[in-house]
């Protein structure tokens, strides 16, 4: 951006220029007040605190809006190469203090709004969160919007408006129970409904092919069932609001709202069926982190927004060139893992059927237009759809994932592979059990790059989903490591800390996350390290009264704060971190003369509701909780808390809070985490295993200053290929045999003291994630944060140190990898 515009937007909130600052709050407060009047239609004396707050969240929209329109404008104008980034799943969070951080205003507001009598903060926590995804993929599609805003790429997420975003947790006597989340019941102040732009999606029916006069074949699909697929959008405003771009979510209906031949016929039910069955796509987000739900409807879902998206961004790509040809010259799409993977044979089908484009030619176009991005290894988390359901729901997609296989085949055997072991693990098609369509396999093949999200990751996607295809193109897999928006998980999260940033090293910072390297020198310094401590202080006594009020336990803000806030997966070993507080607690109690560092474990996270597993975890560690806080002989050294319903808002409340971040996965099975990121950001410690990004933490906080332990990625293989039976591992630790044991023995499940048999029995026989192997490492590990705890000195450097060491893991860095090379866009 231009030094002028830089200026005319220099609101920044660490150092407004004082008349521009009482011009710009009075406007303000006159636009929130119209707004309260004129589109709430509320007197003063009337209006509740959502009034306040809607009227609010449109001054301020109102204030992005210009922006938006400029940067929509100026796309067309320079002709600008797209980039589309499709995912089931984005998950925002709120969006009011987002957006005035964004635009320099939070000040401002707050001073407009307490001259109307309003508390901003007040207001903040009216807005449900927008939780449309599940965990850190849906989250790092978030981040990524508002990093290609922040570097003015032309950029638009497509996804699916979901009624009901995420369920709501609540825990009933430690039990996790799911209710509808209801994020739209008041309204959404933040979107721009567009009746007019709408597609048809169309599911079932028939192929009918003729022959052309040259020859070739014609293929016409004719769809048993049309839905139509209704845009809703939300600006995406960027750091300083320099550029806006659109998140373009897409709301399911019946093609009549009601049809009203049926209606007048008196069949008032059998029209309002076919409505909800058709409103059902874009009813409800599948709440599976990890494990794909294998379910018609999410099938359905996918294939829904996938070719609405390219629909619509084919009509602004030709209204634009008017060259179909040019596709690949002026837009990149990124497939957001294997959810919009079916767009590969939707590209197709448009390119082929609909625009009269040749086969080979649409393949080089598809092809040179997509790129795909692999988030798990998990085998069970690979998308794979049965044979006869796409032949039923997709048969023209069906074929031509046959066209692209035959396609595929033959040209490997045209190289001479012909190894037929090699042949079949490459087909688009699973023989194995049944016939499976490989969503993977087909966004590999549909793209020109295909990357992995970290490192680590990015090496075990070469060696293992995409062995033979890495073979067969080697330089098709590359490495984006993740990343996280800085404006959220620093600046609007964490004020205390940033105000010191701003104070110690510049409000540049925020402009230039490198900057935050300018702290190294102050890691030493007694002043600023207690200036740093104070700043985690304010952070957890607000955290503190946050515990207080949802779970009514007391946590003492000088204790350590030990967070392990995630989805409940087993892979993830929030077991291993309660097996800890139980062997920590037969300590205390053990050992009352001995010294401990006063801890505080925090977990949240919610499990799928059809995973058993981890929402008897969740039962465990409230189980185990309830017994530590209310045995006196722990006298405030340990104390457990569970908080429900964990989401983005939470997670800005914690991650500033904490002291000690837990990323405890068995190496090998978190792609990337990014979490880990963020508490890194806001100066707590790693505890964590080399799984994932902790890898490159490590290799840029330093080894001193992060806790490492466990088994590597190659020895958990070795492990694992010996068998995954425990016992001779829990009988070389008298610790871990002793905390399972008052487990197994119903000490704190007095009430039904056989809940965790079978769990402990699992882990026994059957730890095929490690906990045992790795828990005396663990343990050890725990101690050393311990050691460093209790030198106050020692911990506030290496805190300092994380901070000032983190700044690659900002999405922008992120972005920009992406931009240059793998979408071709200048940044
Ligand atoms: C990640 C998922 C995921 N990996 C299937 N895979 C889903 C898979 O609804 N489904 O079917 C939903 C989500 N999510 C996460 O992505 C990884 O576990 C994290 O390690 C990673 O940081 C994150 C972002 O890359």
């Amino acid at each position: 951006g231009s030094p002028v515009r830089r200026e005319r937007i220099a609101l920044n909130a660490f150092d407004p220029p004082k008349a521009a600052h009482k011009a710009v709050v009075a406007a303000l407060r006159d636009d929130v007040q119209r707004r309260l009047t004129y589109t709430v239609g509320k007197d003063n004396a009337d209006a509740s605190p959502r009034d306040w707050f809607v009227a609010t969240a449109l001054a301020t929209r109102d204030r992005l809006v210009p922006s938006w329109l400029a940067s929509t404008k100026r796309n067309y104008q320079e002709d600008r190469r797209r980039v589309y980034y499709l995912s089931l799943e984005f998950l925002i969070g709120r969006l009011l203090i987002d957006t005035l951080t964004n635009l320099g205003l939070t000040q401002a507001m707050r001073d407009a709004l307490a001259e109307l009598g309003v508390d901003l903060d007040m207001l903040r926590a009216l807005e449900p969160d927008a939780a449309l995804g599940n965990g850190g993929l849906g989250r790092l599609a978030a981040c990524f919007m508002d990093s290609m805003a922040t570097l003015e790429i032309a950029a638009m997420g497509y996804g699916i408006r979901y009624d009901h975003g995420l369920f709501r947790q609540t825990l009933k006597d430690g039990w996790q129970h799911e209710y509808p989340e209801d994020w739209l019941s008041f309204g959404n102040s933040w979107q721009f409904p567009r009746p007019e732009i709408t597609y048809d999606v169309g599911f079932f029916g028939h192929v009918e092919s003729s022959r052309l006069a040259d020859g070739m074949l014609a293929h016409v699909w004719r769809p048993g069932e049309t839905i139509v697929a209704v845009a809703y959008d939300t600006p995406v405003v960027g750091w300083r609001g320099k550029h806006v771009n659109t998140l373009r979510l897409w709301s399911a209906r019946a093609p009549d709202a009601l049809r009203l031949d049926a209606f007048n016929q008196g069949d008032h039910v059998g029209a309002q069926s076919e409505q909800a069955r058709a409103e059902a796509i874009s009813k409800v987000l599948y709440p599976s982190d990890s494990t794909p739900a294998g379910q018609e409807l999410r099938l359905r879902q996918e294939y829904f927004f996938a070719s609405a998206s390219l629909q619509d961004l084919i009509r602004r790509h030709l209204r634009q060139t008017g060259d179909i040809h040019k596709l690949a010259d002026k837009v990149a799409i990124q497939l957001n893992d294997t959810h919009p993977a079916i767009g590969v044979a939707e590209l197709m089908r448009l390119l082929v059927d609909v625009h009269g484009v040749e086969w080979k030619e649409a393949w080089r176009i598809t092809q040179a237009t997509f790129s795909y991005t692999n988030h798990t290894l998990l085998p069970e988390a690979l998308e794979t759809w049965p044979v006869q359901l796409m032949e039923r729901l997709l048969p023209r997609h069906m074929q031509i994932i046959y066209l692209i296989n035959a396609m595929h085949l033959d040209c490997l055997r045209a190289k001479g592979e012909s190894d037929p072991a090699t042949l079949s693990s490459v087909s688009l098609i699973d023989e194995r059990n049944g016939r499976h369509v490989r969503m993977g396999h087909l966004a590999f093949l549909g793209s020109h790059k295909v990357n992995g999200v970290s490192a680590l990751h990015s090496a075990l996607v070469k060696e293992t989903v995409f062995k033979d295809f890495h073979r067969l193109y080697p330089d098709r897999i590359v490495n984006k490591t993740n990343g996280v928006t800085f404006r959220r998980w620093l600046l609007e999260a964490n004020p205390p800390l940033s105000r010191l940033l701003a104070d110690t090293i510049g409000a540049g910072v925020f402009d230039e996350p490198e900057r935050l390297i300018e702290l190294e020198k102050f890691a030493d310094d007694v002043e600023f390290q207690s200036r740093f401590a104070a700043a985690k202080r304010e952070n957890k006594t607000r955290l503190a009264t946050t515990v207080f009020e949802r779970v009514g336990v007391r946590v003492d803000p000088a204790a350590l704060f030990d967070a392990q806030i995630k989805r409940i997966h087993e892979y993830k070993r929030q077991l291993l971190n309660v097996l800890e507080a139980v062997a920590l607690y037969q300590d205390i109690v053990a050992q009352p003369a001995r010294e401990f560092a006063p801890r505080v474990k925090i977990f949240a996270g919610k499990a799928a509701a059809s995973y058993h597993q981890a929402k008897l975890i969740i039962k465990l560690a409230n189980d185990v909780a309830k017994v530590v806080n209310a045995d006196p002989a722990t006298r405030e050294l340990l104390k457990i808390v569970f908080l429900p319903n964990y989401n983005v808002s939470l997670a800005e409340t914690i991650i500033p809070a904490a002291d000690l971040s837990e990323q405890i996965s068995t190496a090998g099975m978190e792609a990337s985490g990014t979490g880990n990121m963020k508490f890194a950001l806001n100066g707590a410690l790693t505890i964590g295993t080399l799984d994932g990004a902790n890898v490159e933490i490590r290799e840029r906080v330093g080894d001193d200053n992060i806790f490492i332990f466990g088994l590597t990625a190659q020895e958990v293989e070795q492990s694992r290929s010996k068998g995954i039976d425990a016992r001779e591992a829990i009988a070389a630790s008298p610790r871990l045999s002793e905390a399972l044991r008052a487990i197994a023995a119903g000490v704190f499940s007095p009430d039904d003291p056989h809940r965790y048999a079978q769990l402990v029995d699992t882990l026994t026989y059957y730890d095929h994630f490690l906990v045992a192997k790795d828990f005396d490492a663990y343990w050890e590990a725990q101690r050393r944060v311990d050691a460093r705890w209790r030198d106050q000195k020692a911990w506030r450097r290496s805190s300092i140190l994380n901070t000032a060491r983190v700044a690659w893991f900002s999405s922008d860095r992120t972005i920009r990898e992406y931009a240059q090379e793998i979408w071709n866009v200048a940044v």
